[in-house]
């Protein structure tokens, strides 16, 4: 059979199992685009490439599939970057194709010529320059097992315009690329992993995205509840626990409560479970679980001693190693640390604050009001860290955000993945007035596509997460994180063709519930306070039980 090599690409990428393709075409994607209109592929036209990123990794973060993006050379590449460094460090399968200019002109500075492949080595997983349309057979398949296998991550493939029209015979394709299979634990050292286990008094499960990705969130239940162990989890590993469980402590770190923090500081065996000690989970290192011994699993061998060197370590598929440990552990009810973990809680009860103004009442209402198991994306600042502290995340893959690269402009077109993803399923997008800004242009994609997506905007004219910083370690020296000029989000909304609404009494939470109802896309820009703060907070430097747990200070 004849093939191009862009209709090659389209094959391939079926065979991939990808339905959805999200970007925008250019001089040097325009074979591919062309092939693309040929083949039974959805396209979804995104109005900036770095949102055609984030709508795949939205795909990506909420089936725990492989999605796929394209963008043309030049600035179509560029643009693209920002989310592919995203998904690396939140370990999310995703490829992208980015069009190059023909072979023959690489290297000359010809129009929108790039090096793409040198530009995204350091916040890929791996990428691929592609020469002939020969290659094409290997590379498709090598970039989605690669993007899949042992810990997930983004690949890029860069397709010269010449190979894309290039055209070749072919009587069979290549089986599509899978993940390989991971390394089996070894027997040994579960055992001595349980006697460990055994031998603790205090022991604490740290768990997260890790443990998403492996999709072992009921064997760390079974461990928790058979031997009576507290969980904290990291922003990435939420809904691994349910927020009613009593074994569950929530987030640590930077904005976990002050008995989560505590738990950590008294235990006396961590076990680590697809965490990679990052530093909003650990503060101060040297001051995190100092009492503690270390059991660390993860798929990644490099994150092992990273930060903290573990006296127990494996590097294996941690559900397929929680199975197995989970028949050699002894069971018990560890009552005494119970009882500790439930005075802490008793002598420390998380500060809710009574005010219906507060943002953090806001994601309660709006968690009551939405449908259960909505699927939420959240942007990066205040609202965010009041989202996770709130939302009720029962289940995994349904509380999206950018936790490593903390990116601005995620929420909204991660939604529309989720959406894309999950027709029948409500989606919710908690963003803040400075975060909607960075792609509001997406609000186009999403009347286009008429996806359901309800975006509520937490107002407060700053850039909050800034602000509160300035105020607590710059002396209240405020700069450039107070917005002057305030946008008509709902009328702005309305301009795109979505319906929008100005809530000024975010308390009333009767309007958010008629605002949700509402059916199809919608758009609440709710005013909440302008000088409120996220607590707890880790300053800069300090260990995690130094936090400012509440305002003006530590009482
Ligand atoms: C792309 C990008 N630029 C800058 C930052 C730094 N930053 C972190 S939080 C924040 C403020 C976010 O403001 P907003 O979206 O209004 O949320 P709020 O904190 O007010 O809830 C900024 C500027 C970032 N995380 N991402």
């Amino acid at each position: 059979m004849k093939y191009t090599g862009a209709s090659l690409l389209m094959e391939l990428l079926k065979r991939q199992g990808i339905g959805i393709v999200a970007g925008i075409p250019g001089g040097a994607n325009l074979p591919v685009y062309d092939a693309l209109g040929q083949s039974d592929l959805r396209h979804i036209l995104v109005r900036h490439e770095q949102a055609g990123g984030f709508l795949a990794q939205g795909i990506a973060r909420s089936t725990g599939t492989a999605a796929a993006c394209f963008a043309t050379s030049g600035p179509g590449a560029v643009n693209l970057l920002t989310a592919i460094a995203d998904a690396k460090l939140d370990s999310v399968p995703i490829v992208a194709v980015t069009g190059q200019v023909a072979s023959r002109l690489i290297g000359t500075d010809a129009f929108q010529e790039v090096d793409t492949y040198g530009m995204s080595i350091p916040v890929t997983k791996h990428n691929f320059l592609v020469h002939s349309v020969s290659e094409l057979l290997e590379v498709v398949p090598e970039a989605f097992r690669l993007a899949l296998s042992g810990r997930q991550g983004p690949v890029l493939i860069d397709l010269p315009k010449d190979v894309q029209q290039a055209s070749t015979d072919l009587d069979s394709l290549p089986a599509p690329g899978v993940a390989d299979p991971a390394p089996e634990p070894d027997g040994a050292v579960l055992a001595a992993m349980a006697r460990l286990i055994a031998s603790a008094d205090r022991p604490l499960l740290y768990v997260g995205g890790g443990v998403v990705a492996s999709g072992a969130e009921a064997e760390v239940r079974v461990l928790s509840a058979a031997c009576g162990i507290p969980v904290v989890c990291t922003l990435m590993g939420l809904g691994i626990m349910d927020p009613d469980d009593p074994l569950h402590l929530g987030m640590l770190g930077m904005h976990g409560s002050r008995p989560t923090n505590l738990a950590v500081d008294r235990a006396d065996l961590l076990i680590a479970l697809g965490v990679r000690f990052d530093d909003r989970a650990t503060g101060s290192v040297a001051g995190f679980a100092p009492r503690a011994r270390v059991i660390h699993m993860d798929i990644d061998e490099a994150e092992i001693g990273k930060i903290r060197r573990p006296d127990i370590s494996a590097v294996c598929d941690v559900k397929r190693a929680l199975w197995r440990l989970n028949r050699l552990v002894a069971r018990s009810t560890r009552e005494t640390w119970r009882a500790e973990i439930h005075a802490l809680r008793t002598d420390h009860p998380v500060a809710t604050p009574d005010d219906p103004s507060h943002p953090a009442r806001l994601v309660d209402a709006l968690a009551v009001a939405a449908p259960e198991n909505a699927i939420v994306t959240v942007d990066v600042g205040q609202h965010q860290m009041w989202a996770a502290q709130s939302w009720p995340v029962r289940r995994t893959r349904r509380f999206l955000t950018s936790g490593g690269l903390g990116t601005m402009g995620f929420a909204l077109p991660a939604a529309m993945g989720a959406a894309l993803a999950h027709p029948h399923e409500t989606v919710l997008v908690l963003t803040g007035d400075g975060s909607l800004l960075i792609n509001i242009q997406e609000l186009a994609t999403i009347a286009e596509n008429d996806l359901d997506i309800k975006i509520c905007v937490f107002n407060n004219g700053h850039l909050g997460l800034v602000r509160q910083q300035q105020e607590l370690f710059y002396g209240g020296r405020y700069v450039a994180s107070r917005f002057d000029a305030r946008p008509d989000f709902a009328a702005i909304a309305r301009g795109f063709g979505i319906p929008g609404c100005t809530i000024r009494m975010a308390h009333d939470d009767g309007a958010l519930a008629r605002a949700l109802a509402i059916k199809g896309p919608v758009l609440l820009d709710i005013a909440v306070p302008e000088t409120e703060n996220v607590y707890p907070m880790v300053p800069p430097g300090k260990s995690n039980i130094e936090a400012i747990w509440s305002h003006g200070g530590n009482a």
